[in-house]
């Protein structure tokens, strides 16, 4: 695919990575929470309470930062940065937190994360939550991308469907990019392999087409902690919505996973429309210290400028 100059690929990449965060601090304060329980704390008001992010933006980060000094994919640094990045307190998944100990105590990075869940590997959605950088990195070539989201999730994701859902979300996050909302479904249809996904989109499509309850949504699609209750969930909520504050105001309002549902469809969404939709308070109200704001914005441009750079064969 060439490069359309009409694309402001920096806004662009600046959306989605800022947009992850956002909706990643913003669903924080209520993870865990039912519907009932997301209403009773945000009411009408969507005011971000601590702009404190999670593992899914920490994550996120060792992925761009990763991606940019290689100036591509390298499973080694990658692992390295998120031992590098680690801080308990952002309240990582149980199975992740077990891989980095594993890799961080010498164990060799191929087997790690087929240890997890008696030999299964996990299928959480800990690599679709973090994967926003890949879909970004290799958003003009869908064979790349898929390798390489299947690459980076194996990291600490070896179950089949935990890393097909993300290479499900860094496709919804190249096509955002692309400017293809309208045949996004369309798209992804035609490189998923798996039974659970093909048939999770296809529910996708009725829902969108019935203009579905949050209930009937919650039970067809999910608003777990596992990738095939997630991933549909945020592409559902960016399809059903004609801006960046609705698509993650309205995964976020569904409960339960909300931290890592609000950061995939923030995510998708930023991808889609760019820096400046992004709520400006939202934005300000986001933690700025080390690898904050700034740095995430930073990352962005660094990912971008790159990119333009391969696409214009400087290296
Ligand atoms: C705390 C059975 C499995 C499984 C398998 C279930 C952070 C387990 C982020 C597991 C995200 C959970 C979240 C999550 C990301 C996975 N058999 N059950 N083969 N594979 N599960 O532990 O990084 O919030 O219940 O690998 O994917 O904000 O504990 O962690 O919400 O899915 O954690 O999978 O979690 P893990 P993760
Ligand atoms: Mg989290
Ligand atoms: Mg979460």
């Amino acid at each position: 695919m060439g490069l359309d100059s009409k694309i402001d690929l920096k806004a662009k990449f600046r959306g989605a990575l800022l947009g992850s965060a956002v909706g990643d601090a913003l669903g924080a304060p209520v993870e865990g929470y039912d519907m009932e329980m997301v209403r009773s704390v945000y009411g009408g008001e969507w005011e971000m309470i601590y702009g404190r992010y999670t593992d899914d933006t920490e994550m996120t980060i060792g992925v761009a930062e990763s991606l940019i000094e290689n100036k591509g994919f390298n499973g080694a640094d990658m692992a390295l940065k998120f031992i590098q990045n680690y801080n308990v307190k952002r309240g990582y998944g149980p199975g992740s937190k077990e891989v980095l100990r594993r890799i961080r105590e010498g164990e060799s990075l191929a087997d790690a994360s087929g240890k997890l869940f008696g030999g299964r590997g996990s299928y959480g959605n800990g690599a679709a939550m973090r994967i926003a950088p890949v879909g970004l990195f290799y958003f003009d070539t869908s064979d790349m991308l898929w390798e390489i989201a299947y690459k980076s999730s194996n990291i600490t994701h070896s179950h089949e469907l935990g890393k097909a859902g993300a290479a499900l979300q860094a496709l919804a996050v190249a096509l955002a990019v692309r400017g293809q909302k309208e045949d996004m479904l369309l798209k992804l249809k035609e490189v998923v392999k798996t039974v659970m996904y093909t048939s999770k989109l296809g529910k996708l499509k009725a829902l969108l087409d019935e203009g579905a309850t949050k209930k009937r949504v919650i039970s067809e699609l999910g608003n777990g902690v596992v990738a095939f209750e997630s991933v549909p969930t945020a592409i559902y909520s960016f399809l059903r919505s004609d801006n960046f504050k609705d698509s993650v105001v309205y995964a976020i309002s569904l409960g339960g996973d909300t931290d890592t549902i609000g950061a995939m469809a923030g995510a998708i969404s930023g991808a889609y429309y760019g820096e400046a939709a992004i709520p400006k308070a939202w934005l300000e109200r986001l933690e700025d210290g080390e690898k904050g704001r700034s740095y995430i914005k930073k990352l962005a441009e660094d990912l971008c400028q790159i990119k333009l750079q391969l696409l214009q064969g400087r290296y």
